[in-house]
């Protein structure tokens, strides 16, 4: 792992639970297991909350019986310091219903994990105009950007543990989605059910929950057939939170069966890698070479097979813009001769995925979401009404943020099908597919939001988890 800051950089988890790991059902997620393995964060964290006066004794403050300084006892400044500051502390309740900013009364969200640059990738003589730079700085010191970053990625978190602790296998994909929609939306403080209110805050795109063999952008619609989560299932868990259009997007695999325990240790150590080599000014093919070799190096044995773990070739991790998950930059899985650099200020989305397949996606059957297309017209004016109409919905709750049939349902919009079928004939909203490898396969994903800011990197998302 790469030079890490102490632990008060160290994101919290500020909910019911002072160990968010374990499963109080008995055992723990498998995914949660690797996911917490090799990365050094989870000691030492718990039990936080109102145990000052103990660390008084055990941090050596206490003489030798014979010093003669016993005469002012430990014990007695103890006592003097007691406070019952747990009975106010506010607490994130299960399922998560808790904004976060009464957690944060003062809005000093949690920094995230701060990485130096790796001087072998920075070397090189910055590109960047200082001019650039200067100007770029100004826009983020400028604005709410970092406190909204640090604030949505707070949800994510906490809504994340939920998720670890209470999924189980029997539940359906559409609870779960549904659990995790809810949690962001009541952790935001915003329902977002009110025009113009999922713009403020809210989902930043279709809550993906793939499994196995389906690799990514698959999201429950209303009026399917239901999915039921399986023991054997390996499920990746990617969804996105934004506030003012800044966009987290971090995504964790949960497997139960100890199986596929390598699967997901290549996914998380492969993005581990990725965050690691990325910096300001550091090409996109070094990044993309630093991946593959990590994601590579694993193998997988699965009822008495051995799978060589690949990296999936379809897939890209990506820069985030404002209102836009996909911002133009992207950085493959494997090797490539991409020089593009990354720039000071950007924001990227640090995403890995591992499959037990070929690596080649197909389009799977099914919708996953919606997003306008880029050169999306003011308004439009097609012979279906209901289309135009539907527009001006998208547009007021959505903007160029991508959504989905749920997301539209839950408007109170009905019959919107033919209205949006008639946007996407035009080309005026693009649709997304759910991405698959071969049937039998399994793939897994682990994903972080990084800020490269001047400095340091920012892994804005990094838990206690992953
Ligand atoms: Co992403």
């Amino acid at each position: 792992m790469g030079s890490k800051t102490d632990g008060d950089d160290i994101p919290r988890y500020n909910g019911p639970d002072s160990s968010p790991m374990l499963n109080p059902t008995g055992g723990e997620a498998r995914g949660v297991h690797i996911a917490r393995d090799g990365d050094g964060v989870t000691g030492g964290e718990q039990g936080d909350d109102g145990d000052d006066d103990e660390d008084a004794d055990v941090t050596g403050f206490s003489p030798p019986a014979t010093s003669a300084s016993t005469t002012i006892p430990p014990k007695r400044k103890r006592k003097k310091h007691k406070k019952k500051k747990t009975i106010s502390a506010p607490k994130q309740s299960s399922p998560p219903r808790v904004p976060v900013s009464e957690l944060f009364p003062q809005a000093n969200y949690t920094t995230g994990e701060l990485q130096e640059y790796d001087s072998v990738y920075t070397a090189t003589a910055r590109t960047t105009a200082e001019e650039l730079r200067y100007n770029d700085r100004q826009v983020v010191q400028g604005s709410t950007f970092l406190s909204d970053y640090r604030q949505a990625a707070e949800v994510h978190r906490q809504v994340r543990y939920w998720v670890q602790q209470n999924v189980k296998p029997g539940q359906t994909l559409m609870d779960i989605a549904m659990g995790i929609d809810d949690g962001v939306r009541a952790l935001l403080g915003n329902a977002g059910l009110e025009p113009g209110d999922s713009l403020k805050a809210g989902m930043g795109f279709p809550t993906g929950l793939s499994l196995n063999h389906g690799v990514a952008h698959y999201t429950p619609n209303p009026g399917q057939r239901d999915i039921v989560l399986q023991q054997s299932d390996v499920m990746k868990v990617d969804f996105g939170v934004h506030i003012n259009g800044w966009i987290i997007d971090s995504a964790f695999t949960m497997a139960f069966d100890p199986m596929y325990d390598n699967l997901l240790a290549a996914a998380k150590d492969a993005t581990n890698a990725g965050i690691q080599t990325a910096g300001i000014d550091v090409r996109i093919c070094d990044v993309s070479a630093a991946i593959q070799e990590a994601m590579e190096s694993y193998e997988v044995d699965i009822r008495g097979e051995t799978f060589p773990v690949k990296a999936v070739r379809s897939l890209c991790a990506h820069d985030i813009k404002h209102y836009r998950i996909h911002g133009g930059k992207s950085i493959p899985f494997v090797k490539n001769a991409d020089q593009t650099k990354m720039e000071e200020g950007e924001v990227f989305a640090i995403e890995t995925f591992g499959t037990t397949g070929r690596g080649v996606l197909v389009d799977d059957e099914g919708i996953y979401g919606y997003g306008l297309s880029h050169d999306a017209p003011k308004q439009v004016t097609l012979p279906l009404v209901s289309a135009n109409r539907l527009y001006k919905t998208i547009k007021k709750n959505f903007g160029t943020l991508v959504f989905c049939h749920r997301y539209l349902a839950r408007l109170g919009l009905e019959r919107y099908l033919a209205g949006l079928n008639c946007l996407e004939r035009n080309g005026i909203v693009e649709s997304y597919q759910p991405l698959a490898d071969v049937k039998g396969s399994y793939s897994a994903q682990f994903e972080h939001t990084i800020l490269l800011r001047e400095s340091c990197k920012e892994v804005l998302s990094r838990g206690t988890d992953y």
